[in-house]
């Protein structure tokens, strides 16, 4: 993209974006305003921290703002803006233009349509990290956000932490096998030893990977480990149930690697109030991949439906009933 005389753009820019921001936001841009918007190089959001916003520009990380046209526009980790460079020392960036965004990871609090949150923007994937101590809760979560991460265009993978804390591992070992045999990528980690991370780290080459879990399970210790000059808060031992120690998303690079990793703020629940209950089959990928030729069949016990005992995985076919369940409700 050819570089543009900045300044000499300037006060024409600033009228234009005073003019707009005395107009109804749905008036559209005038083409000479979006002409100059477009000759703006492209950054990326690294940071939100409640309404203050870095955006990675040229290599650097630059503390930004919204340009007045853009005033009310919400941004997440992960977004593509164009950037208006800052013009002396003092002088914040400018956001000026919120790019398309090709994967999403959206939430709602809870499976009704309110209340929708995007967690990330433009990932790869989203790996959902799980205590090995307590999988039962967070097998149930993992199935939801890999509907969310479908249904957003990005892939899946598990990180079953906190290994050091269960001497059987059997329970971990079936979890594992079961998700691998739906072409999740599985890794067994502790942040505490070390174990398994290396590996893990090796899988983020050259991507951008969110983490998402619920609080405590560790990911913010995984982040430090992997991201050493992090040095981001981690929960007391002891701080338990509900209590958020991470309360804003932000990415840091692995330079060895080229892999950027997005550490997130602990979530409750991930709600999908966003999917239709019609939709959930075709982001399970067992139920996907099943030969049934019904026409709208959504494997729920219509006859002559092609769903059989071996097709799916019993607690997976639970998961799917159970959401199915809560979408029809939230609907
Ligand atoms: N034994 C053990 N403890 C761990 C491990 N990973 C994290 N912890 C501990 O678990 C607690 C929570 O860790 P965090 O990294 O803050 O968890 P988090 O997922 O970032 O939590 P939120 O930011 O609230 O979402 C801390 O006391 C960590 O020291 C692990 O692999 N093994
Ligand atoms: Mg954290
Ligand atoms: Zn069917």
């Amino acid at each position: 993209m050819p570089r543009i005389d900045i300044e000499s753009l300037e006060d024409e820019w600033e009228e234009d974006h005073h003019l707009l921001s005395q107009r109804r936001r749905s008036d559209p841009l005038s083409q000479a305003a979006k002409d100059r918007i477009e000759d703006y190089d492209p950054g990326r959001i690294v940071a939100v921290d409640k309404g203050h916003v870095g955006v990675l520009y040229e290599g650097e990380v630059l503390p930004a703002r919204f340009s007045g046209a853009m005033r009310g526009t919400k941004v997440v980790v992960g977004d593509r803006v164009r950037v208006r460079p800052p013009r002396h020392e003092t002088d914040a960036a400018r956001i000026v233009e919120l790019l398309e965004r090709d994967t999403i990871l959206l939430r709602t609090a809870d499976d009704a349509l309110e209340d929708e949150r995007v967690v990330v923007a433009n990932a790869d994937a989203v790996a959902v990290v799980l205590a090995a101590d307590h999988l039962d809760n967070g097998v149930r979560f993992l199935d939801r956000v890999m509907v969310s991460a479908s249904v957003g265009g990005m892939a899946t993978a598990l990180v079953i932490n906190k290994v050091d804390l269960v001497d059987d591992r059997g329970e971990v070992d079936e979890i594992a096998d079961r998700y691998r045999a739906m072409g999740v990528e599985v890794w067994v980690t502790s942040a505490e030893t070390g174990e398994g991370v290396d590996e893990f780290a090796r899988s983020l080459t050259d991507a951008w990977t969110a983490f998402t879990g619920h609080s405590g399970v560790g990911k913010t210790s995984l982040f430090n480990r992997l991201v050493p000059e992090a040095g981001r808060e981690v929960a007391e031992i002891g701080r338990f149930g509900g209590r958020h120690t991470t309360v804003s998303a932000r990415a840091m690079l692995i330079p060895s690697l080229d892999a950027w990793l997005v550490d997130t703020p602990g979530v409750r629940s991930f709600g999908l109030g966003t999917t239709r209950p019609e939709d959930l089959a075709q982001h399970f990928p067992e139920l996907a991949a099943l030969a049934c030729d019904l026409d709208d069949c959504i494997h729920d016990g219509e006859p002559g439906c092609r769903l059989t005992e071996t097709s799916i995985h019993p607690a997976r076919l639970e998961s799917y009933r159970r959401l199915l369940a809560a979408l029809r409700e939230g609907a």
